[in-house]
């Protein structure tokens, strides 16, 4: 029986436990995990490192048949490059993105900023074949060794089977899979590490609250109470992934807010990082915070913005030392 959530001030408080009891699952949730929990198995049964990096933003919807939503700024950027720097580094990623958004390698050929087909050249048939038998396409010859590295360690990846991919649009098909996913690799014990980059929304419409239709304009204004989205992380840490390495990431636009609210989760959720960013610089600075029982301790990242290294480099290399201390620590020595 779904539990109805309580009422304070007129708006609903949704846990955890009241948001999965009333929110449908995704349709395609069952296959999803199934085809996931192969590609978990497989890699502890190797004692590889499994990292699930989540990516990209979710969206609100604002109708069951929906024709609106509420969308964020993320492009997925953060979580593709990280995936990338965690394969190189030996770990399997189980990539969960938001449907469309930068994905590890092809991310290098977005198609706004660095579209593919500039790349390719057409090089005029030679003698008597018609235009379009024999024209050839090639590589620009200033593009081929970098596009030749980006295509060498794509194809090394797949054929290794280190990466799998999911998809999701809603906050609600995060949710959903956020959950399966974190308890299917609870058979990775400590060498299970999850990356939360993806930027969740705060505030959703609950199904029960949703106009089926689309919502008609001729009422004049739209005022729409959200009701906020419950705050995972705890039942993350404390049930769904206990052994787990979690990273969750901060995002202020205030400065001044920056810490004391990258502390503040650490206290309330009592993971093991937390990655402090600013929208404006997020590219080029972020801070770590963590936790050793009453200790808070901070380490900054930076980079410039014309330095031609990424941050992601950098935070996946101090994550990564940090991640196998967590490990040795859990190893029970005879
Ligand atoms: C982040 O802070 C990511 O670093 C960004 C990356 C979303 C800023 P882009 O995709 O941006 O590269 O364009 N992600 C987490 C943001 C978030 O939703 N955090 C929640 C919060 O701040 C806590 S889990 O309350």
């Amino acid at each position: 029986m779904a539990t109805a959530p309580p009422l304070v001030d007129g708006t609903t408080v949704f846990s955890a436990e009241s948001y999965f009891a009333t929110q449908p699952p995704p349709t395609s949730l069952q296959l999803d995990v199934e085809n996931v929990s192969g590609f978990i198995k497989r890699h502890a049964a190797s004692g590889r490192n499994v990292v699930l990096v989540t990516s990209g933003g979710t969206t609100v919807p604002l109708e069951l048949n929906v024709v609106r939503f509420l969308d964020n700024f993320s492009a997925g950027t953060r979580g593709a490059t990280s995936a990338e720097y965690f394969l190189k580094s030996g770990y399997a990623v189980i990539f969960m993105h938001r449907q469309f958004s930068l994905q590890p390698f092809s991310r290098h050929y977005s198609h706004s900023t660095n579209p593919f087909l500039d790349f390719l050249e057409i090089e005029p048939p030679t003698s008597s074949a018609t235009a379009s038998a024999g024209a050839q396409i090639r590589i620009q010859p200033e593009s081929h060794a970098e596009l030749l590295s980006v295509l060498s360690a794509y194809k090394d990846v797949h054929a290794q089977g280190l990466l799998h991919t999911l998809t999701f649009v809603t906050v609600n098909d995060y949710l959903w899979l956020l959950r399966a996913i974190s308890q299917e690799m609870g058979v990775l014990g400590r060498r299970g590490m999850y990356y939360l980059a993806a930027a969740v929304s705060d505030f959703f419409l609950p199904r029960q609250k949703m106009s089926e239709h689309k919502i008609q304009s001729g009422k004049g204004s739209l005022h729409i109470e959200m009701d906020q989205v419950p705050k995972v992380l705890k039942p993350m840490v404390e049930e769904w992934a206990r052994e787990g390495y979690i990273v969750s990431f901060k995002l202020e636009t205030d400065l001044n807010l920056l810490i004391p609210k990258a502390r503040q989760a650490l206290e309330r959720y009592g993971h093991q990082v937390v990655i402090g960013n600013d929208l404006h610089h997020r590219k080029y600075r972020v801070v770590l915070g963590k936790k050793g029982g009453a200790e808070y301790t901070e380490t900054w990242i930076e980079t410039s913005p014309t330095a031609h290294t990424e941050i992601e480099e950098e935070i996946i290399r101090e994550l990564m030392w940090r991640h196998q201390k967590w490990i040795e620590k859990g190893v029970v020595k005879s």
